[in-house]
């Protein structure tokens, strides 16, 4: 299977997003906790040059807390500032603020120099992948539900500004992927964690790689979530045990692949196998972040 998925509003989502460039202060890169590295749209480095940047690594509650240290630790000696947070909570979304005053104090010191006493607000780009947690997080800025959000990728088609307080105005942007992956890797985990609408994908070959990645770096989680005594080592084997354990049957008692593939994709998305990180900074060390 190779996954792709960029449709007509996503190279427009992009070139709104170059249009606006230069109104935008600070950019707020949000990734996903659970797959740091492959929830990075390369094209963003490539559209936004010299804007300085804040990565948040969104969703920190359904990830690895250990393996999220690493990531921050390795996205700061490239000089990135980063943040863990989890937008539906709040939690470490304190700093946000101070992060991005501190993102702009040379321009406004340049502002202030130039005569202009009291700067304007903040203006700050927000952009990630689908169903990143972005308009979430602009939602838990503003203490409102002013941006529309939804539990699939592509709720938000068309860009918003909406203004927190006196300090910041943030632009909500549809989530944007790219032409193409040049490693199905990841689009198997952005498949995995919900960045993929999932009508066009085989749901099929995606559990396959999921219940593969668990049955190798979590299996203590994944044994206790299905109670599974031992893993099998075939696959159809573990399809149909966990298949019949959670009753994804069809007619005659035949395990359902497709339901069951629905089922387990479901509760990894939902954190129900537990705290999950699918890749480390050492699958990457040498790629270009
Ligand atoms: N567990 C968890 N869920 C989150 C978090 N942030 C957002 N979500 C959920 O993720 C889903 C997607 O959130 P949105 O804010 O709509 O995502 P988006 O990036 O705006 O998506 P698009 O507009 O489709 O690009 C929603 O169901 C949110 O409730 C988080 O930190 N933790
Ligand atoms: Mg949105």
């Amino acid at each position: 299977m190779t996954i792709q998925w960029f449709p007509g509003h996503m190279a427009k989502a992009r070139r709104q997003v170059q249009e606006k460039l230069k109104l935008i202060d600070v950019v707020i890169e949000l990734a996903d906790a659970r797959i740091p590295h492959s929830s990075r749209n390369p094209m963003i480095d490539e559209i936004v040059t010299s804007k300085p940047r804040l990565m948040l690594l969104n969703k920190a509650d359904l990830a690895d807390d250990k393996k999220t240290r690493e990531w921050i630790q390795f996205f700061q000696t490239k000089g990135i500032k980063t943040l863990a947070i989890d937008a539906q909570s709040g939690k470490g979304m304190k700093q946000i603020v101070e992060a991005c005053q501190g993102l702009v104090k040379e321009k406004w010191e340049k502002m202030r120099a130039k005569g202009v006493v009291s700067p304007r607000a903040i203006r700050v780009l927000i952009v990630g992948i689908p169903n990143v947690g972005k308009s979430t997080l602009i939602n838990k800025l503003a203490k409102r539900n002013l941006a529309k959000t939804g539990d699939r990728p592509g709720v938000t088609t068309a860009q918003q500004w909406i203004k927190v307080g006196k300090e910041l105005e943030l632009l909500d942007t549809p989530g944007i992927l790219w032409p193409k992956f040049e490693d199905q890797q990841v689009g198997l985990r952005l498949a995995t964690t919900g960045a993929i609408k999932d009508t066009i994908l085989n749901l099929q070959d995606v559990a396959v790689f999921a219940l593969r990645f668990l049955s190798t770096h979590y299996p203590v989680e994944f044994k206790e979530r299905y109670q599974l005594d031992e893993i099998p080592d075939e696959i159809v084997d573990l399809f149909d045990e966990i298949g019949k354990r959670r009753g994804c049957l069809m007619g005659g008692g035949m395990v359902d692949y497709d339901k069951t593939s629905e089922l387990v994709l479901r509760e990894i998305r939902g954190g129900k196998v537990g705290k999950l990180t699918f890749e480390v900074p050492s699958d990457w060390e040498n790629s270009h972040t």
